[in-house]
Order: C-alpha cells, then sequence, then structure tokens
C-alpha cells in the first residue's frame, strides 16, 4: 500500500488531498527508513553476557594499513611497513581471525634499488598469481610485486606512472586491469609491464572528509562499489563508500556515510580509537568481513598511542543491491560475539630468541636492508653479533638494529649482552624505538671501566640516568612496560634486576614523535659517528606480553 502512494504521483497527490493523516503517515515511515540505512550512534550497548567470540586487534602491534586476499578457503593478508626490512608481512589464516606470518613481500635488497619506505599495500590474487601493489614513499612512488607463492620469492619491483599514494589493483570480469589511487584517478594497467593502458581520470571527490585515501574497488550486483578511508589515520578516520553502475563513474555515495568510524557517540571511549583503512572480503562460507586498523589508547587524556595502528576485524553484512553495514553501528569493539568461521587457531611466537637459526624469525626487522657484516647471527654458537656503525640510530641509513614489534600493552623484555668496547664512542644495548626517537639501557666505557645507564634520544634531546659501574662479565638489560610507563633495570651474576630509571611511555607515542609508526623493542650498537671495533654479543632475548 505504502509503495504505492510512494511510486505514483498522481495517487499521492491525490490522496494529499483527502488524507492529511495517510501523508503524515508517509512521511514518518520515509524518515525512520532513513534512519535506518544510517549507522545508529544510540545503538544499545553491548550484551555483556554474551560469549566472546573473538577480540581485536586480530594481529596486535604496528600492523597498520590492511588488506586482505582470499584463495578458496585461504586468506592473505599485508600491511604497511614503512623504514623496517623485510617489509610488508604476509599473514596467513584460514578464518580471518588467527594469522600466522609466512613471509614479507619485500624480503631482497634488490627488489627496490633505493631507501625503502612503504605505505599502505594492497593484496589481491588473479589467475593463480598474487600481487602486492603499494608505495614507496621517499623513492619512486607506487610499484607492484608479484609471487606465485605468498610465501615468496616475490619479484622486483615494477613501478608505475601514477600520483600520490595508496594504490589499488581491481581486476574486471571483463579481462581489464585497473589501478586507482588516493587522487580517486583511475586508469586501466597493462598488468604484465605495469604500462597505463588509458589516462589516469579522476572519477570521484571522496565525501569532503580530510585526507582521502585507501581505496579499494569492488565489483556486487551489477555495482563498483569505491571504498575509502578519509579524516587522516587518527581519531576522526572513517570508512567512506559510493558505487556506480560503471567504473569510470558517475559515482553515488552511501547515504548512510561513514560506514565505520569511531569518530562519533557510539566510538567514544572505545578503548580501540582511529579505526579506518580498510579491505572487504567475501568469505568461503559467505560471509562478508572488514579487516581496517585502530589503535588502542594506552596513555590517558588526550588519547596517545604506543603500540601503532592494529589490524582488526568486523563483520559486514552485505544485503543484494544494497550497502555494506559495518558490524551494526561501524564500531570495532575489543570483545566481538558475532558468529565466526570455524576457528583454527595458529601457533605463538616463542617467548625466548635463541639466536640458534640462520635467520632470524619473521618478527624481526632491520632498518632498511642489511648490507655489510655488522649483524651477524652464529646459529651454532647460539649468539647476535652487533658491531656499531659509524650511524646513530634514527640517522637515515642501516644501522645497527635489530627489533620487533611491541604487541602488548604491558610487556616485559630482556636480553644478556657481552659487550667490551674497545673505545669511548661505543655502546650497545636495549631500545625502545619509535620513529628515530629511542630509549635506550646500554653499556659504554670510560678510562677502562665499563657503565650502564639509561638514555633517553627524544629529537635533538638527550637524557642521560646516572652511571652505574659494571662488573665483569655479561649483562641482563630489561625494558618493563605497564602502559603509562618504562622501567629500565639490569642484573649481574644473578643478583635480581636493579631499577635504573623509569620513564613516562607518552614521549614514544605516535602522537608525540610523529609519522605513522608503532613501538618496536630491539638490540642495537652505535660507535656514534666512528665504526666501532668491539662487537656487542647478545645470547638470549626474551618478550612476553603480561
Ligand atoms: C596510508 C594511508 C593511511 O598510506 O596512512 O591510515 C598512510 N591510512 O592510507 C600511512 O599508513
Amino acid at each position: 500500500m505504502l509503495i504505492n502512494y510512494c511510486t505514483s504521483n498522481y495517487t499521492l497527490k491525490h490522496k494529499t488531498m483527502k488524507y492529511p493523516l495517510t501523508v503524515l503517515l508517509i512521511m514518518i515511515c520515509v524518515h525512520l527508513f532513513s534512519q535506518q540505512v544510517n549507522p545508529n550512534p544510540w545503538v544499545m550497548a553491548p550484551d555483556t553476557t554474551a560469549e566472546v567470540t573473538y577480540t581485536n586487534p586480530v594481529i596486535p602491534g604496528f600492523y597498520p594499513d590492511p588488506s586482505v586476499c582470499r584463495v578458496n578457503d585461504d586468506y592473505y593478508l599485508v600491511n604497511s611497513t614503512f623504514e623496517y626490512f623485510p617489509g610488508v608481512p604476509v599473514f596467513h589464516s584460514k578464518d580471518l581471525i588467527h594469522w600466522d606470518q609466512v613471509g614479507h613481500c619485500i624480503h631482497r635488497k634488490g627488489q627496490i634499488d633505493g631507501e625503502i619506505n612503504i605505505f599502505a599495500p594492497t593484496i589481491r590474487y588473479h589467475k593463480g598469481t598474487f600481487y602486492m601493489i603499494t608505495t614507496n614513499v621517499t623513492y619512486k612512488g607506487n610499484f607492484y610485486v608479484t609471487a606465485k607463492n605468498p610465501a615468496g620469492p616475490w619479484s622486483d619491483a615494477i613501478w608505475i606512472d601514477m600520483p600520490e599514494i595508496d594504490p589499488d589493483l581491481f581486476f574486471d570480469d571483463n579481462g581489464k586491469t585497473y589501478v586507482i589511487t588516493s587522487a580517486f584517478e583511475l586508469a586501466e594497467i597493462d598488468i604484465a609491464t605495469g604500462k597505463l593502458l588509458s589516462e589516469r581520470r579522476k572519477i570521484w571527490n571522496s565525501t569532503g572528509g580530510r585526507y582521502p585515501e585507501a581505496p579499494h574497488i569492488y565489483k556486487k550486483d551489477g555495482f563498483y562499489y569505491l571504498m575509502a578511508a578519509e579524516g587522516g589515520t587518527e581519531e576522526a578516520h572513517m570508512v567512506t563508500i559510493a558505487r556506480s553502475h560503471n567504473i569510470w563513474g558517475p559515482y553515488i555515495d552511501n547515504p548512510a556515510n561513514p560506514i565505520a568510524t569511531h569518530v562519533n557517540y557510539a566510538g567514544m571511549g572505545k578503548p580501540i580509537q582511529g579505526i579506518g583503512h580498510a579491505d572487504i572480503i567475501q568469505a568461503h562460507n559467505n560471509t562478508w568481513w572488514m579487516v581496517i586498523h585502530g589503535y588502542r589508547s594506552v596513555t590517558g587524556y588526550p588519547p596517545h598511542h604506543m603500540l601503532g595502528r592494529e589490524t582488526c576485524l568486523v563483520p559486514v553484512s552485505w544485503p543484494k543491491g544494497g550497502w555494506p553495514v559495518v558490524n551494526g553501528n561501524g564500531t570495532v569493539p575489543v570483545e566481538m560475539t558475532c558468529p565466526t568461521l570455524p576457528q583454527i587457531p595458529v601457533e605463538a611466537i616463542p617467548a625466548r630468541t635463541n639466536f640458534n637459526k640462520k635467520e632470524l624469525g619473521f618478527e624481526w626487522n632491520y632498518i632498511q636492508p642489511p648490507g655489510g657484516q655488522n649483524i651477524i647471527l652464529d646459529p651454532e654458537k647460539g649468539t647476535l653479533s652487533l658491531k656499531g656503525s659509524a650511524l646513530k640510530i634514527g640517522e637515515k641509513g642501516n644501522p645497527s638494529f635489530v627489533g620487533r614489534r611491541l604487541t602488548d600493552i604491558k610487556f616485559e623484555a630482556t636480553t644478556r649482552i657481552a659487550f667490551n668496547p674497545a673505545n669511548e664512542n661505543e655502546e650497545a644495548g636495549m631500545i625502545l624505538l619509535n620513529n628515530g626517537s629511542h630509549f635506550d639501557i646500554t653499556v659504554h666505557a670510560k678510562n677502562e671501566k665499563r657503565y650502564l645507564s639509561v638514555k633517553l634520544q627524544f629529537g635533538q634531546t638527550l637524557y642521560q640516568s646516572t652511571i652505574i659501574e659494571l662488573t665483569p662479565g655479561t649483562v641482563d638489560l630489561r625494558v618493563e612496560g605497564t602502559g603509562p610507563e618504562f622501567i629500565f633495570s639490569y642484573a649481574q651474576n644473578n643478583r635480581g634486576f636493579k631499577t635504573v630509571e623509569k620513564v613516562d611511555a607518552r614521549f614514544l607515542s605516535t602522537e608525540t614523535v610523529g609519522w605513522f609508526t608503532g613501538l618496536y623493542v630491539g638490540l642495537y650498537a652505535t660507535g656514534n659517528g666512528k665504526p666501532a671495533e668491539a662487537p656487542a654479543v647478545f645470547d638470549w632475548f626474551d618478550y612476553r606480553g603480561k
């Protein structure tokens, strides 16, 4: 009845005059209906008795800008990695919840013949080949690499003539392949060579949020859907979507945009903030899911986050011919209570690294590809030797550093170091690092004696704690994170750990140090301006979340 009224102008006019109450009713219905498609910021509080089926983030720690693809019932996910090498981790999952790293897309020095700084990637699978397309921001721009096996090897970079960041690849069912970037310029591409086959044409203007970026194109029910991130990768982050029957547009915005955000009442106070930059996948049981990043704020108000942007997962309902609705009201809770794929857990990374393998585990990174002989693993002895180069940590290049992401707000990291500096410029120890600023517990020498201290390097400002004279032999170094604080301590000869310094954690937060990375904990050595002579030898490294 109502539909008849709405679709016939004549009937509507006719009845308008005769039945003003009916018209009012129609208006109320239309109003209510239009409210329904919007994410509801006043949605009911979650049922606290419902069974938690999984928790977010599904990949904790600095794993931002997630992109996902499916091959039958196997899922592959990649993240951006900035200056760290190997770059762009590839994770595998059977359930979208438990992820196991199988390799890296950027794993060989020659793949990119210059400085590495990788922004948001997209992973796609097409006719037996995996494609990972991304931007190397500080050198040459947009490129893709390919692999038959997602674990690698991946090809050398194929550079493409597209400006801006966050390229996406879309394989249409008519055999054509398209690339689109954060400028929302689309071009057809020859996927064998990387050459553009068409002009670059702007096809969408976004919905008006700041920093529009992260486009992905999907095809469903005769529509091309263009999804993006807007608002910037901080508190105002959001996901928006538009659609068109033609890939070149015009695109019509979803009236319910943004489809995911925490910059509203529904997101206020949620432990995960800054949600945005997403990719959507249809699972092998036909359910729809979104991978999206967000950060866990750990240091009070205004929010500061330490661990970087982390990969989260939320269900999507996407009715035929309709718009995707993300987790009901566009939020990303920590505790999820929705039905999932059958869950298949993966093995946890062991707490101790013994350095008794030829290569470091996938969780370990360098800064830029290592070049010389300063970082040496000895699997027979089970040691890692770091000889300080002239580079200080934070300077451009490949310093003597290995590190892994902090994956827990509360953690403890401990190592054993054997180090007798040959000169007073040499130092080595354990480090917390974010975007060039770092807090270290370090061994150094003066007047033929060995000392330990905590050094806090924030930009150009250096603070050094009181120096503690060491007795001969190895030294155990520890950093503990409590959330708001880092505690540095040391022990010698199994005599128990003594606290050297406590530091407000927010001084290494992303908000404080800038750029887009999260915190690493690692091992380092430096000759502070000239190459060191003595290596620092690390026996083991323990990392435990608490
Ligand atoms: C990335 C962009 C973004 O390329 O931040 O949050 C940029 N989204 O899409 C760096 O990660």
